[in-house]
Order: C-alpha cells, then structure tokens, then sequence
C-alpha cells in the first residue's frame, strides 16, 4: 500500500513538474521575441530555450506557491534566474574559461554564433533578467520587489556566481581541500538555487521566519545538487571511459568523490536532503510536497 501512495505522490510530482516547466518556457519565449538586430536575439533564444531542466524556476515558483503567493507574482522573477543561469552557461563555456563545444545537447553559444556574439547574448540576458523582474512583476509590493531584486543581485555579483568562477579559476592546477571546493559550489551552484526559493517566497509574501527556513532548505539542496553532479560525473565517466579521452583539466578537477570517496560522497548527498526536507518541518506536509519533491529529484537525478 506503500508503495502505491509513493507512485501517487511521485505520479503528481512529475504532473507537476510538466506543467511548471511548459508555463516557464512559454513566459521565456514570449520574454525574448525575433527582432532586430536578429543574430543577438537568435543567439540569446538559442541558449535560453535550449530545454534545461529548469530546475531552478521551478523551486523559485513552488516557493512562492508555499508561502500563499500565486504562481504569476513569481514567474517574472523565475524567468529571470533562468535567464541568468543559461547567461552564466554560456560564458562558463567560452574559450576563455572552460572552452567546451556541447551544451544542453547542442553546441555552445560561441560554437553557433562566435565569440563576439555569444559575450553580448550573455550581458544583455543578464540585463533582461533585471529589466524582466522589474517590469514584469505585477501584484506585488515595491518593497518586496526590490528586496527580491537586491537579493538577486546579490547571488550573481562578486559575493555570488562571480565569486564562485573567480576562485574555481584560481584553484586550478592547484590542490583544492574540502573547504575550498564548498566554497566554489556554495558560490558557483548554491548561491543562484537559494536566490531562486528565496526570492520565490518573498515575492509570494512569505514572513521572515518562513523565508529564513527556506534560505536554510536551499542552501542545503544547493550544495546536494553539486554533490550529486560530482557522483553522476564519475558515473558518467567510468561509462564513457574510452568512447571519449576527455579533457585532462576536467579529469582533475576536485570534486567530492575524488576528496572524500564515493561511498561518503553518497553519504553527504543522503544527509543534505535529509536536512533540506528538515528545514520544511514546520510548513504543512502536503503545501510543502513540491519543494521536498524538488529536493528529492535533485538528490536522485541522473542527468
Ligand atoms: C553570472 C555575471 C555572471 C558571470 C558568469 C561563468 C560564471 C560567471 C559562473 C559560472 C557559473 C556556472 C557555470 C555554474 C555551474 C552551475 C551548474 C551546476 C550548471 C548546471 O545546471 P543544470 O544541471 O543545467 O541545472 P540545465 O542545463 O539543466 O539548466
């Protein structure tokens, strides 16, 4: 019987997941129409609704859903942290950084419209996300937009995504400890997902206290989501050993299996989304499903 109430409950989730998913990627498309000049928008819509996973707006939505707040108070702002995740991909990818040909399945922004293009499609997706959020937003208080904005703001700066690139690019070649490579996550992947459920439930109208403990969820499920890309990494690799030789850089690069081992690896991930579904004891069981749904699919993800 069980196990029939967790095919339900797991059968709703992916309901739920579609249908969050179509309406992100209708509101990103209409975000950014064809115009002129045609070869920026081309190149911005190309990486934009290259089909992620959009995990990211979907927590900042089921965010805002916990705290009471309708679906379309955040979908400007969950629009705008895709916005800025995919601008931060394509830069990650340029030569200058990790140089890499493949994204989301096809190839990368820079590979299809060159260099020039690809800096300029970031920086102005960059700015769209502030414009979008700015413009769009409707319902709610000023106050709480531009909480929500600075909060943003403050995850892609240089105490944020920024931050976290600066020192990953730094601690190459280099040894790299445990305390340096949470460092790096916490920046590079933890700081955007907490912005998302943070921002999510100001906009939504949560109390201080609720969104304290949903910062404390997200930074949990933030570091789980690196620490499950560093397992599937090495799954990914073992299989692939010998289709492809890899880049020597990236083989490496410091990750949690390679620090503490596999086994404890498994072991951390298990204890963060522990603690993640922890933080969401106080909220209603069934109002939380969503978010422990999201912490759970990250936690067992195999892409
Ligand atoms: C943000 C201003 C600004 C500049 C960019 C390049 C850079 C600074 C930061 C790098 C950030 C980076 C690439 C972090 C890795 C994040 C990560 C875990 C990406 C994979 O996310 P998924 O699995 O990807 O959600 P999909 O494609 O599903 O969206």
């Amino acid at each position: 019987e069980n196990q029939e109430v967790f095919k339900e409950t797991l059968f709703q989730f992916e309901d739920y997941v579609v249908e969050k998913a179509k309406r992100v990627n209708e509101a990103l498309d209409e975000a950014v129409p064809l115009r002129h000049p045609l070869k920026i928008h081309e190149a911005m819509r190309y990486s934009l609704l290259a089909g992620g996973k959009r995990v990211r707006p979907m927590l900042c939505i089921a965010s805002c859903e916990l705290v009471g707040g309708e679906e379309s108070v955040a979908l400007p702002m969950a629009c705008a942290i895709e916005m800025i995740h995919t601008m931060s991909l394509i830069h990650d990818d340029l030569p200058c950084m990790d140089d890499d040909d493949y994204r989301r399945g096809k190839l990368t922004n820079h590979k299809a419209f060159g260099e020039e293009i690809a800096v300029l499609a970031g920086d102005a997706l960059l700015s769209l996300a502030f414009e979008h959020v700015a413009a769009r937003t409707a319902g709610v208080s000023p106050e709480r937009v531009v909480r929500a904005v600075a909060e943003m703001g403050a995850a892609v700066g240089s105490d944020g995504l920024v931050a976290g690139q600066v020192v990953d690019i730094a601690s190459e070649g280099q040894e790299v400890d445990l305390r340096e490579l949470e460092y790096i996550h916490v920046h590079k992947t933890a700081k955007l997902l907490e912005a998302a459920v943070v921002c999510g439930a100001i906009m939504g109208g949560g109390e201080t206290v609720d969104v304290d403990r949903m910062r404390r969820y997200a930074r949990c499920v933030g570091l789980l989501f690196q620490v499950v890309d560093d397992i599937l990494d090495v799954t990914k690799s073992s299989e692939e050993l010998g289709k492809t030789a890899g880049k020597d850089l990236k083989t490496n690069k410091a990750t949690y299996p390679r620090l503490m081992g596999i086994e404890k690896a498994r072991e951390f991930a298990d204890r963060l989304v522990a603690q993640a579904k922890g933080e969401l004891s106080h909220f209603d069981s069934s109002k939380a499903a969503p978010l422990l749904g999201l912490a759970d699919y990250i936690a067992n993800r195999q892409n």
